[in-house]
């Protein structure tokens, strides 16, 4: 349930608790052939994307969403020359990835044109990636995608999606995992947004053990994201062998970045007491 009182945005999360910014006004309402896009201006942080009641980032806040679904597996890989994303239409995913020198080719599956175009008129997010020589955009369903590629070609893939609903429902699945694991060279690595870790839901849980089930090395990260209920969960899959825990910080040193570094990065793969014992037996967590 969501609902909107003039100067507030407010949205719920199924387990009866929310998030709210105070609005300026909408810029934005439009229903796509897939779903309800908003913008509004927010009274400190700049605009806020929402999707079907879900918001999707806040401008002064993204950075702790994307330099974290990018980064620190961009630079567990020695040479991410390929990257795809599937879903990240505001175009911030992107714009992390090819801060990267090493990339050669980007390519963005975004199921919904109207999120690019919309993102592209009113946020400052993309930041001119989609005009990137390196970046090629399709829109196309994830898993259709996946399944039309021809062997391994990609080294890192990045799944910037909606929550686990509707047509956004199966890039959270097993057989998605077993797809995007055909599809990668090795050593590869696959990330993906998974949702809030407080409270643990069934959806993380299942999808913490769809993903184990088919990359034998897979870990949780979370970040403490300004706008999403923190802290956000991310999960991360590897084909081959990476060292995911001790990624290179030169590379990282040499990016423009707002939020990640090392110490970040050690902050991001500690989980909290509560959530280790609740997913004990099926996460190793760090000491
Ligand atoms: N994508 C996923 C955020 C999930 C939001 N869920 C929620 N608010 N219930 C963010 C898109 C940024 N590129």
């Amino acid at each position: 349930m969501r609902e909107m009182t003039t100067g507030e945005y407010v949205e719920w999360y199924p387990e009866g608790y929310g998030m709210c910014f105070k609005v300026k006004r909408k810029i934005v309402d439009y229903r796509s052939k897939y779903q309800r896009i908003e913008i509004y201006e927010t009274t400190n942080f700049g605009k806020m994307l929402v999707i079907d009641g879900a918001i999707q980032l806040v401008e002064e806040g993204e950075a702790s969403y994307h330099e974290v679904i990018v980064h620190p597996a961009m630079l567990a890989h020695p040479s991410p020359e390929r990257v795809l994303i599937i879903g990240g239409g505001d175009g911030g995913t992107l714009r992390e990835v090819l801060k990267h020198p090493e990339v050669k080719r980007a390519v963005l599956v975004e199921i919904d044109p109207a999120v690019i175009h919309l993102s592209r008129l009113h946020l400052c997010i993309d930041r001119g990636s989609f005009d990137d020589e390196r970046a090629e955009i399709v829109h196309d369903d994830g898993v259709r995608y996946l399944k039309s590629i021809n062997g391994s070609f990609y080294d890192v893939i990045i799944v910037d999606s909606t929550d686990p609903v509707r047509h956004a429902k199966n890039l959270f699945t097993e057989d998605f995992y077993k797809c995007a694991k055909d599809v990668l060279r090795e050593p590869g690595i696959i990330v993906t947004q998974a949702g809030s870790l407080y409270p643990l839901t069934n959806d993380f849980i299942n999808t913490f053990n769809s993903m184990k089930a088919v990359f034998e090395n897979t870990q949780i990260l979370l970040s403490p994201v300004f706008g999403l209920a923190s802290p956000w969960g991310f999960l991360v899959g590897v084909k081959g062998k990476l060292d995911f825990e001790h990624v290179d910080m030169r590379r990282a040193r040499m990016l423009d970045l707002r939020f990640y570094d090392a110490e970040m990065h050690k902050f991001f793969l500690f989980l909290p007491k509560s959530v280790r014992k609740k997913l004990d037996g099926i996460v190793e967590g760090p000491p």
